[in-house]
C-alpha cells in the first residue's frame, strides 16, 4: 500500500480497538435486546444509524470552516510609520518605537517614554548647563586668576553617589523588564517554531500535526497589489491566534538568522542546532510585520516576517485549511470506527 512501516502499526492498532469497540456495541446491543422488550429494541436499533449520519453531517455542516483570506494590514499598525506620510505626527511617529501590541512591549514602551527619556534628558540638561555656566563663568576673561583647587571631598561624593543612585534606581525596571521578556511559556501555549533559512521563513507547527508553512518576500508589484508594505510582505504568513500564549521556537537550517518583530517587542535569534524559546501573547488581531535581524548573507534584508494574529476560531479554520489537526482531535477519533461500525452492522442486519 506505499505506506510507512509505523503507520502500518497504527492503522493496524486502529483498526483492531475498531474491533474490539465493535464487538463490545455488539454485544451490548444484544444484551439490550434481549433484557428489553423487542419493540423498544428495534426502536432503539435502527433510528441510531440514521441518526448518528444525519447528526454527523449537521455537525460537519456547523463546524464547516468558512474560507481563509489574508487579513489586511492596518495602516502604522505593525509596520513602520513613513516620515513624508501626510498623517498627522507621521514624522515623530517614525522617529520613535512602534506601537506595542504585547503587555512586555507596553511595559517596555512605557518605560523608554516615562523613564529612560526623561532621567536621560534630566542628565543631558544638566551637564549642558553644568558646561555652559563653566564656559562663561570661568573664561580667562571672567575670571582671570584661577583657583589652584585640586580636591573637594563634599562634591566628589555627590558625583559618585548621584549617578550610583540614578543607576540603581533605573536597574528596577530594568531587570523587571528582562525577566519578563524570558519568561517561560506555560504547558497549554501554542507552539510555533519559526526555521530561518537563506534566504527565507519557514513555520512549523508541532500541536497541530506539524506542517510547515514556507514564507517568501512578496514582489514590489504584489505587495503594491494588495496594499501591504513592500519589502515586509509575504505570500505566506505566520498565522498565529491571539489573545494566548504561544511558544515561539526559533532555528535555523543554515546559519544564524533573528526572528524579529518590532510591534510585538519579539527578537530571538534562530541558530543551527540550537532551539530557542520565548512566551509571547498578541493582544488582539492584525498584522504585524518583521524582518530578519542578523546578517545572514547576500539576501539577508529580503526575509521579511509577517505575523497574522486572528482569533482562535478563525485561526483554526486556518490550521484545518492547511491540512493540519486541531489538538484534541485525536482524542475525539475513536467515534469514527464506532459509527462506521454501526451503519455495517445495520447494512448488514
Ligand atoms: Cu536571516
Amino acid at each position: 500500500m506505499g505506506l510507512k512501516l509505523d503507520s502500518i502499526g497504527h492503522i493496524e492498532m486502529g483498526q483492531q480497538l475498531g474491533r474490539i469497540k465493535v464487538t463490545l456495541l455488539a454485544l451490548a446491543a444484544l444484551l439490550s435486546a434481549a433484557f428489553a422488550p423487542a419493540a423498544l429494541a428495534q426502536d432503539n436499533e435502527a433510528p441510531t444509524a440514521q441518526e448518528l449520519a444525519e447528526g454527523a453531517e449537521a455537525v460537519a455542516e456547523a463546524v464547516a470552516p468558512p474560507a481563509y483570506t489574508p487579513m489586511a494590514p492596518t495602516l502604522d499598525k505593525g509596520m513602520p510609520t513613513d516620515p513624508r506620510a501626510d498623517t498627522e505626527g507621521a514624522m515623530f511617529k517614525s522617529l520613535t518605537f512602534q506601537d506595542q501590541y504585547t503587555e512586555t512591549g507596553a511595559y517596555a514602551l512605557w518605560m523608554h517614554d516615562y523613564f529612560l527619556l526623561p532621567v536621560i534628558t534630566f542628565i543631558s540638561l544638566l551637564v549642558l548647563g553644568l558646561l555652559l555656566y563653566t564656559i562663561v563663568r570661568f573664561s580667562r576673561r571672567a575670571n582671570p586668576q584661577p583657583s589652584k583647587t585640586t580636591h573637594n571631598t563634599a562634591i566628589e561624593v555627590i558625583w559618585t553617589i548621584l549617578p550610583a543612585a540614578i543607576l540603581v534606581v533605573i536597574a528596577v525596571p530594568s531587570m523587571t523588564l528582562l525577566a519578563r521578556q524570558y519568561e517561560t511559556p506555560p504547558e497549554d501555549a501554542v507552539t510555533i517554531k519559526a526555521i530561518g533559512y537563506q534566504w527565507y521563513w519557514g513555520y512549523e507547527y508541532p500541536d497541530h500535526g506539524g506542517f510547515e508553512v514556507v514564507s517568501n518576500m512578496k514582489s514590489a508589484e504584489d505587495a503594491l497589489a494588495d496594499g501591504e508594505p513592500f519589502q515586509l510582505a509575504v505570500d505566506n504568513r505566520m498565522v498565529v491566534p491571539a489573545g494566548v500564549p504561544l511558544r515561539i521556537q526559533t532555528t535555523a537550517a543554515d546559519v544564524i538568522h533573528a526572528f524579529s518583530v518590532p510591534s510585538l517587542w519579539f527578537k530571538q535569534d534562530a541558530i543551527p542546532g540550537r532551539l530557542n524559546e520565548k512566551l509571547l501573547t498578541i493582544e488582539e488581531p492584525g498584522v504585524y510585520y518583521g524582518q530578519c535581524s542578523e546578517l545572514c548573507g547576500t539576501l539577508h534584508g529580503y526575509m521579511p516576517i509577517a505575523v497574522e494574529a486572528l482569533p482562535m476560531d478563525e485561526f483554526e479554520a486556518w490550521i484545518l485549511e492547511q491540512g493540519g489537526e486541531l489538538p484534541g482531535a485525536a482524542d475525539a477519533e475513536p467515534e469514527a470506527p464506532v459509527e462506521e461500525a454501526t451503519a455495517e452492522g445495520a447494512s448488514g442486519n
